[in-house]
């Protein structure tokens, strides 16, 4: 339980997400709680070997059960007290080992463990999640998500308890649960699930202007990321870094992706979360399991409280961003996940996030968002996970060692030894001791004013940001949050609530409140009076940053589903060909049937298929193929499953390759007169198949070709 967690960076090896025991450097501290079945009896809890895991002890074969079967007693017992609560948000996530390696010792500005030395790596375990919906509701819903890290460093554990959006809603944690209850399915019939598009919702954030900025970004397509892969995370709060001389510097944490920022469009979220709605937490898995470890690199902004006090935006707002032209973001290190968990409650479900848990070298701010964290989350813990120990479960237990006098408890775990339990003590020779200055000290800022309830002025201006991230999205991102909130306020009951939603967006952007409005049959309201007349102009108007676009990514197709329908008679090999050159960049290739199994290709040659049109629709996937062979167009032409899976393909603007007579799916879908000059759309003879493999994977690892989209739809 002393391990440095200071290592060799071994853990980039391609092994798949099941590395046997005591092979991963990043958690080889769980090997010692890892059970293991293979070739054991099956035994009741105290370790008794059962014989007969049938049938319950009975007098008589056809007579009354009897109370001293204490086997099914035990087991029966057991399952009734399976279920755990589930965290009030965030309910539902996916969690995954992996390290955290220094760039660069960064001891100038923290004397944070993980930044001590170059190349020093530190394990984590990471938590992605939606923040509304419950355990088990789909991944796809419009919604924040979580991006939690849990760093085992060797002064302690520390926990960067983030999201993949970089403000939030409200500006103090006295207005959480509020936020919450509203977002939440209604009380009195518990609908929608995992929605924010209802009354509540907009009722409350209408009400609440300093929500606008938030708004704009969960209404952009940030919140339909591609993958828990493809999003950045952002610590949003502002913290402190305090270096070895106990000086401080603000800071704001960001995690940029390496597979780039990806998004689904609404459409497409809407029909996976019915088709797959594990469809984020599958993704990471396989991934994993695949040996594919995505990767972030940390960047860290730094400024100081002077430079803060200059901003036209307080620093201690989780409303407000600091735009990166004003402060850069400087990378500091990679994280890299490796490992999926053996066992999803033990590890992804019992671990315990809590802002409260920083180490020497961090510090927090006055953030007053923060400061309810800081409290929240130690709490929230002891309801969902039976007590103060909870510290003690195997993926919570930090690598350095702990020694203090806390004692007792539910479920405590460790056998403290000796008769001391406080301090001072004389019997134990003072020990545990206090480590001064070497130990966490809170940074000691000056405080002198009166104790008040209040806000600092900057916090009154509400709208500069909201406006500042509509204005630096391109057009497709912008048509996109103005079809969010249409279609979220159309699912408003009452009228009042989307009217005074559209006063506020006329702050924003009276263009896009104009658009909202058409969208709903109505007027555009008066603008909803400003809380500040006459705030400090924003330092800047664009910031290119802000589009998901800025971060395209570095990983080409790796990983992205690609599908090529297959029937009897396809061209067998176009398609061999085609598989070999996409393969070999890194996609995962499924031929999609119309129903699983083999069908002879034109040469005779079988080609499996993995997924059926039924079980995998063709939203399911980045990319579609179709084949060339008459005889299998003609099949496929005539099944009406295929012309539903290249319908959403091309509404999708996903990138689709028709070889030869596969051209005619496209029009029999009614897409070919467009296709012919459509981007994203590549027709090629069979045998020119492998010389189109690059052109079609550059447009693949594109993602999507907006071009293409038309609100509302034709085809
Ligand atoms: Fe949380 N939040 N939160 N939150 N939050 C929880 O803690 C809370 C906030 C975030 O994967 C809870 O263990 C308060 C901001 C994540 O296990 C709870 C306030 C951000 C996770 C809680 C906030 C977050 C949580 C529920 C306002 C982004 C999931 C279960 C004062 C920076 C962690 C739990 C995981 C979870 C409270 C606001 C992120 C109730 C009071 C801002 C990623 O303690």
């Amino acid at each position: 339980m002393t391990a440095s967690t200071t290592t060799e960076n071994t853990g980039t090896a391609k092994t798949g997400g099941a590395a046997p025991l005591g092979t991963n450097t990043t958690n080889e501290s769980l090997d010692r709680v890892r059970v293991d079945a293979s070739d054991q009896p099956l035994t009741t809890n105290q370790g008794v070997s059962i014989g007969d895991n049938q049938n319950t002890l009975k007098a008589g074969l056809r007579g009354p059960s009897l109370l001293e079967d204490f086997i099914l007693r035990e087991k029966i017992t057991h399952f009734d007290h399976e279920r755990i609560p589930e965290r009030i948000v965030h309910a539902s996530g996916s969690g995954a080992h992996g390290f955290f390696e220094a760039y660069d010792e960064f001891t100038r500005y923290t004397r944070a463990a993980p930044f001590s030395k170059k190349g020093k790596t530190t394990p984590v375990f990471v938590r992605f999640s939606t923040v509304a919906g419950e355990r088990g509701s789909k991944d796809t819903a419009r919604d924040a998500r979580g991006f939690a890290v849990k760093f085992y460093t060797d002064e302690g554990n520390w926990d960067l308890v983030g999201n993949n959006i970089p403000v939030f809603f409200i500006q103090d944690a006295m207005k959480f649960p509020d936020l919450v209850h509203a977002v939440k399915p209604e009380p009195h019939h518990g609908m929608p699930q995992a929605a924010s598009a209802h009354d509540t919702f907009w009722d409350f954030v209408s009400l609440m202007p300093e929500s606008t900025h938030m708004l704009m970004w969960v209404m952009s397509d940030r919140a339909i990321p591609r993958s828990f892969r493809m999003m950045q995370g952002f610590g949003v709060h502002t913290f402190r870094l305090i270096n070895e001389q106990g000086e401080s510097t603000f800071c704001k944490f960001h995690w940029k992706p390496q597979q780039g920022t990806h998004s689904l469009v609404w459409d497409e979220a809407v029909k996976i979360s019915g088709a797959d709605p594990d469809f984020h937490r599958r993704d990471l898995w396989e991934a994993i399991e695949s040996g594919e470890f995505p990767e972030w690199e940390l960047g860290l902004q730094i400024f100081t409280e002077e430079q803060a006090e200059g901003f036209s935006f307080d620093v201690l707002d989780s409303t407000k961003l600091v735009p990166e032209e004003l402060v850069p973001v400087i990378p500091v290190g990679r994280m890299v996940l490796n490992r999926n968990p053996d066992n999803f409650f033990a590890e992804t479900e019992q671990v315990a996030f809590c802002t409260a848990h920083i180490i020497p070298g961090i510090d927090f701010s006055n953030d007053p968002l923060l400061a309810g964290r800081i409290h929240s989350y130690v709490d929230t813990q002891i309801t969902r996970l039976g007590g103060p120990n909870f510290h003690e479960i195997p993926i919570n237990s930090p690598l350095a060692s702990v020694q203090n006098n806390q004692r007792d408890g539910m479920h405590r775990q460790v056998l403290n030894r000796g008769r001391v339990a406080y301090e001072p003590n004389s019997l134990a020779g003072g020990c545990p001791f206090q480590a001064g200055t070497s130990g966490f000290v809170s940074f000691p800022e000056a405080t002198t004013e009166d104790k008040v309830r209040g806000k600092p002025e900057k916090f009154a201006e509400h709208y500069a940001q909201a406006t500042l991230f509509f204005d630096s999205q391109t057009d497709v991102e912008k048509a996109h949050i103005a079809a969010a909130f249409r279609f979220e306020l159309s699912k408003v009951g009452v009228s009042a609530i989307r009217e005074r939603m559209l006063s506020s967006l006329v702050n924003v952007s009276p263009d896009l409140a104009a658009k909202v409005a058409a969208g709903l049959g109505m007027e555009v309201p008066d603008a909803m009076p400003k809380a500040m007349d006459n705030p400090q102009p924003p330092e800047i108007t664009q910031s290119p940053a802000l589009s998901l676009m800025a971060l395209p990514g570095e990983c080409g197709v790796r990983t992205r589903q690609i599908a090529v329908l297959v029937e009897d008679g396809v061209h067998h090999a176009s398609l061999a060909s085609l598989h070999s050159e996409l393969t070999d960049a890194g996609a995962v290739v499924h031929f999609v049937g119309p129903r699983v199994g083999l069908f002879v290709g034109d040469s005779g040659a079988k080609i499996e298929a993995d997924k059926s049109m039924e079980n995998a629709p063709g939203f399911l996937f980045d990319a579609l193929v179709l084949p060339d062979g008459s005889k299998a167009v003609q099949a496929l032409t005539d099944n009406g499953d295929p012309m539903e899976f290249v319908k959403d393909q091309y509404k999708h603007c996903k990138t689709i390759l028709a070889l030869g007579a596969g051209r005619k799916l496209l029009s029999a879908a009614g897409i070919e007169s467009a296709a012919q000059q459509d981007p994203g759309v590549f027709l090629a003879e069979s045998a020119d198949a492998a010389d189109i493999a690059p052109t079609f994977i550059d447009a693949v690892a594109a993602h999507r070709h907006p071009a293409r989209e038309i609100d509302p739809p034709t085809k």
